[in-house]
């Protein structure tokens, strides 16, 4: 990520679907003025998701998703649908790409079906404008070339009109405080800290303070037992890495709420209570339960150990059982979850909510109890119902 341009997750997702050569990339090639996606006459060119970061006035920031044919057949294909499925979960407005050339055939109403039942908004398009025969297409349609350019100013124009709903509503920080209120930020700096930046939950948290007319104030672990001494007043909110969330929990007063970036991440991106549910399973398990560990991403050395040896042990130490725990990582997500007690997921930093709510979702489904590290770790401090303090209906849940 660039460090002008919006997060990933943070973006409208828009994907386009579509069968084999429909001309998907070709168009996502127009749309985004870049030739990011390869265009062949092979049936399956595209074998992995082409993901491209774009604004589209007046939707804003928009990550723009090209994706294998949905129609590819035999072992290799069928990991190619598949891929593409993964993009359907994630994705907040759809397009439906049908080749000019061949109209509407049973497998495009099979994916409109699909793209349907998730509730996805979307935009059916007709290609190869330029070629195409007179009577495939239906009255009033959009029809595009990407070799004239013809309609493409029209799709954008319809895309950035689509009502989508975001899934989860709540912000991060800025309808739990007031202007003019300081909130303590607790920012350990220790070698699993990236080298010259902040992560991500903390940027996005220090910018909404400041959009909401707050006095962010940043300390290390380190030096936090000094920050109240320096202050005027007491500060209206400290959030803290959870990581170190017992030791800020003792040194700040008991009237000053207090919360983690963990548990913020969580309600912006639509988990938190089902966190706060099914984290009470920790205090239930027995020998021979089996636990997923679950990371949103491989490439960031951000999350280092935490999910590999941190929480493992912390676990065991928890509840003194021999516990059967497993991790997974990356863009993956089992769907299949039987025999597994509880989920603990990553903050999903590099995920969209949509992605994360669905992965909430299967664990539901299965009941399966489904929670987070931060909100894992708090409880396991006996910290959970004090970091949920900005949430008193939540807090009261918890004994
Ligand atoms: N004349 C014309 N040809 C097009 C147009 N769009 C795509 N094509 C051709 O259609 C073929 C398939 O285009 P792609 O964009 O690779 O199609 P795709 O849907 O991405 O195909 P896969 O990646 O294999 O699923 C290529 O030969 C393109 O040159 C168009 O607007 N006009
Ligand atoms: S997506 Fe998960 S594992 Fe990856 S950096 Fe974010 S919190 Fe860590
Ligand atoms: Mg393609």
């Amino acid at each position: 990520m660039g460090l002008n341009s919006t997060p990933s997750s943070e973006r409208v997702h828009i994907a386009f679907f579509g069968k084999r050569n429909a001309g998907k990339s070709s168009l996502v090639n127009a749309v985004t003025g870049q030739s990011l996606s390869v265009v062949s006459p092979v049936m399956g060119t595209t074998t992995d998701p082409v993901y491209k970061a774009m604004e589209l006035l007046p939707l804003g920031p928009v990550m723009i998703i090209d994706t294998p044919g949905f129609d590819d057949e035999g072992e290799l294909g069928s990991l190619r649908v598949a891929k593409t499925r993964e993009v359907l979960r994630k994705a907040d407005i759809a397009v439906l790409v049908i080749d000019g050339n061949e109209g509407v055939t049973k497998e495009d109403l099979v994916l409109e079906k699909l793209i349907r039942e998730q509730g996805i908004p979307f935009k059916t398009v007709y290609t190869k404008s330029d070629v195409a025969e007179g009577g495939k297409v239906p009255d009033g349609a959009i029809k595009v070339s990407a070799e004239t350019g013809e309609g493409i100013n029209e799709l954008k124009e319809a895309l950035a009109a689509v009502k989508y709903d975001t899934p989860s509503p709540y912000p991060i920080v800025c309808d739990l405080v007031r202007p003019g209120e300081t909130v303590v930020l607790v920012i350990p700096i220790d070698k699993a800290a990236p080298k010259g930046r902040l992560i991500l939950p903390q940027q996005q948290t220090i910018r909404e303070l400041l959009d909401a007319g707050c006095v962010p104030v940043c300390v290390r672990d380190t030096e936090f037992g000094s920050v109240f001494g320096k202050l005027a007043d007491a500060p209206g909110m400290v959030i803290t890495d959870s990581q170190v969330f017992r030791s800020v929990a003792d040194q700040t007063p008991g009237n000053v709420r207090l919360t983690s970036f963990s548990i913020l991440m969580a309600r912006h991106k639509g988990f938190l209570d089902a966190a706060v549910r099914g984290v009470t399973k920790l205090g239930e398990l027995h020998d021979g339960d089996r636990i997923l560990i679950s990371e949103g991403c491989t490439h960031h050395r951000q999350c280092n150990d935490i999910g590999s040896v941190k929480l493992p042990r912390m676990i065991k130490e928890f509840t003194g059982r021999d516990v059967d725990i497993s991790l997974t990582s990356g863009g993956t997500f089992p769907n299949d979850l039987s025999g597994h007690s509880l989920v603990i997921h990553c903050g999903g930093c590099m995920l969209n909510e949509r992605e994360m709510i669905h992965r909430m979702k299967v664990a539901e489904r299965q009941n399966v109890p489904f929670t987070n590290y931060g909100t894992a770790i708090a409880y396991m401090n006996g910290i959970l119902k004090r970091g949920l303090s900005p949430f008193p209906d939540l807090a009261g849940t918890i004994k």
